[in-house]
């Protein structure tokens, strides 16, 4: 006799991101490991460029095969947690934000990616005005990076805890998300530091550096694993908390390449350090 089982299904909307590191390969390794069921709808295609510094050529796919994509996906599972990486156009956005508007969400993770390097900045910027007005309303958690922080919270810097919370309290505010801002090895100290904030508790998750160079995949897998643990039951600071962890222990147990960066490993927290 067999039997089906039930574990918690957790879509994310993201790219691909070619040689493994980030986008959707990083969101279904996460999933996969925090025991999840993993799906994507593939948003665009990301090759980084090896003969031009490793920037990234960008390929969006055609907004109606996005649609087709979410239309299986929304119809075959009954979804209520959902990441939202990579989107990278206005008519991508467009698309994203329809499908997301047809069905209530319990759990909307948006990782606010807002510029790839390579893109065109004119197109960036439509870009990233139309992810603020269309897709950031939607959203139940945000994840932004120092970057992106800045940029939410309409900040000059960051340059320390305290501008972090300010910039953490505002994107709340701004859009009625629970916000983790990410410093990680961009704010001075031992510390990579990130600020939780849902309106009431201000926390701040700290993890001692690993190296001062930032690794690939880390902010995808950070959302991805808040994603899975929201999907598992566990409150949103639970989730930040133990996707925290998660990610330090992929860091640890990063892999090398002929890239001049490393990626995180999402099997570094279960394994430990190789051999
Ligand atoms: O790290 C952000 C990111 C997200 N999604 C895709 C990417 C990247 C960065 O390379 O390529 C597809």
């Amino acid at each position: 006799m067999s039997s089906t089982t039930h574990p918690p299904v957790t879509l994310t909307i993201a790219g691909s991101e070619a040689t493994g590191g980030a986008g959707a390969q990083a969101d279904l390794k996460t999933f996969q490991e925090l025991g999840t069921y993993g799906i994507t709808a593939l948003t665009c295609i990301v090759s980084f460029d090896p003969k031009d510094n490793w920037n990234h050529r960008f390929v969006p796919v055609d907004p109606q095969v996005i649609a087709d994509q979410l239309e299986a996906i929304q119809t075959a599972y009954d979804l209520g947690t959902v990441k939202i990486g990579m989107l990278g156009t206005p008519a991508t956005i467009d698309t994203v934000a329809k499908a997301l508007q047809s069905q209530h969400w319990t759990n909307i993770v948006l990782d606010p990616v807002l510029i790839c390097k390579g893109q065109e900045p004119g197109a960036a910027l439509d870009t990233d005005q139309a992810l603020k007005a269309q897709i950031l309303p939607l959203a139940t958690f945000v994840t932004p990076n120092h970057f992106e922080s800045m940029s939410l919270a309409g900040m000059d810097a960051i340059e320390s805890v305290d501008d972090l919370k300010e910039a953490a309290k505002r994107i709340h505010e701004a859009s009625g998300a629970v916000v983790l801002a990410k410093g990680g090895v961009r704010l001075e100290g031992d510390d990579a530091v990130d600020v939780f904030y849902d309106g009431e508790t201000m926390e701040v998750l700290r993890a001692p550096k690993v190296g001062d160079v930032a690794v690939s995949g880390a902010g995808c897998t950070l959302a991805a694993a808040i994603t899975a643990e929201l999907a598992k039951g566990a409150t949103p600071l639970e989730a930040a908390r133990s996707a925290k962890a998660f990610v330090t222990e992929g860091i640890r147990n990063r892999v090398s390449s002929n890239t001049p960066f490393d990626a995180l490993w999402q099997g570094g927290a279960a394994s430990g350090p190789a051999l």
